[in-house]
């Protein structure tokens, strides 16, 4: 049985191989697995937990390929569903000196973002404990009811959400509906996740304390905030306590691409919870994983396995 379940549109990455070279003139590309969701998926998974992934491609290559490297990476293909009409999503990353990448996405209308709410029907959610969802997932879907009814199913059956925005203003007509989508979604999250730059756009504050207090004050239902700061690391803060407590982030020093990175921070913070740990630890692992993902170009291949994550954490000691 799936201990966590996850939601969301996968995409066939382009990452572009010539480093300084524009989208437009670049020739010479590494397809990838890719999408916010799915990289989770794989993430978790990587670290022995058993994920549920629901969602929808396109009946061509890439969503051939992306049913393969799923299938290949132990995550059930049960509730990935092969669409007739529609086509699987793409996206194109730059490659840079810096690391942050441009990217440019050819999704809109794709199989993903027509998922109806019958996609929800088959899922068994008896015994399952977490659901990660993204603000991407309310920025692409054509039918808005299938988080209405996702929601619905998840709270019916006792499932707590956590929530990454991931704010991606290209998906979204305005600024305004995207800030407000995301809030009402974040408002169902028992765990909230924000980059510390989504955090502000979210609730117009400054400061990592005042950004966590707004989550709480909007929802009872959000009882800890985890706000990414990037390589410094993350601020947890628990419902009802003062202080926020700073775990540190761990240094890189070849980052290679930092698309997946905040994925990545889901990965160790989730799989830190499915066992159990104090939450303090589970963003440590979150902040290794971070890291990690930074030094690899595709944007879920940096993820670790329980050995590699030892050795990372190891070599940190040093
Ligand atoms: O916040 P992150 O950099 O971890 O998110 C990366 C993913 O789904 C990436 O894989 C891409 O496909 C996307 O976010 C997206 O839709 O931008
Ligand atoms: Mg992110």
């Amino acid at each position: 049985m799936a201990e966590l379940i996850t939601i969301g549109e996968p995409l066939v990455l382009f990452a572009s191989n010539e480093e300084g070279v524009s989208l437009e003139q670049a020739t010479s590309f590494t397809k990838y697995l890719a999408g916010a969701e799915v990289n989770v998926a794989v993430g978790v998974t990587r670290l022995n937990h058993k994920v549920d992934y629901v969602s929808a491609v396109g009946n061509d290559p890439f969503g051939k390929f992306i049913k393969q490297a799923i299938e290949d990476r132990n995550i059930d293909t049960a509730h990935l569903y092969i669409d007739n009409n529609y086509p699987t999503g793409c996206m194109f990353k730059s490659k840079t000196s810096t690391g942050d990448p441009t990217t440019f996405y050819l999704r809109r209308g794709s199989a993903a973002a027509h998922m109806s709410e019958d996609i929800l029907d088959s899922i068994e959610l008896k015994g399952l404990k977490w659901a990660h969802i993204t603000g991407i997932l309310p920025g692409i879907l054509e039918n808005s009811k299938v988080i209405n009814k996702l929601v619905d199913k998840l709270k019916k059956a006792n499932v707590s959400i956590s929530f990454d925005p991931n704010l991606r203003p290209a998906i979204w007509s305005n600024e305004e509906s995207m800030i407000s989508k995301i809030t009402d979604l974040a408002k169902e999250a028992r765990l909230v996740m924000p980059g510390i730059k989504e955090g502000k756009i979210l609730t117009g504050e400054k400061e990592p304390g005042e950004i966590a207090e707004k989550f709480f004050d909007q929802s009872s239902i959000t009882e800890i905030v985890v706000i990414k700061l990037g390589p410094s690391g993350a601020m947890v803060f628990n419902r009802g306590q003062d202080k926020g407590i700073m775990v540190s982030g761990f240094k890189v020093n070849n980052v290679v691409d930092t698309v997946g990175a905040g994925d990545g921070f889901a990965v160790g913070l989730l799989s830190g919870i499915l066992e159990g740990k104090p939450i303090e630890e589970a963003v440590k692992r979150g902040n290794a994983i971070g890291a990690m993902a930074v030094m690899s170009p595709g944007d879920n291949d940096g993820y670790p396995d329980p050995i590699m994550l030892e050795h990372f954490y190891e070599e940190a000691k040093e």
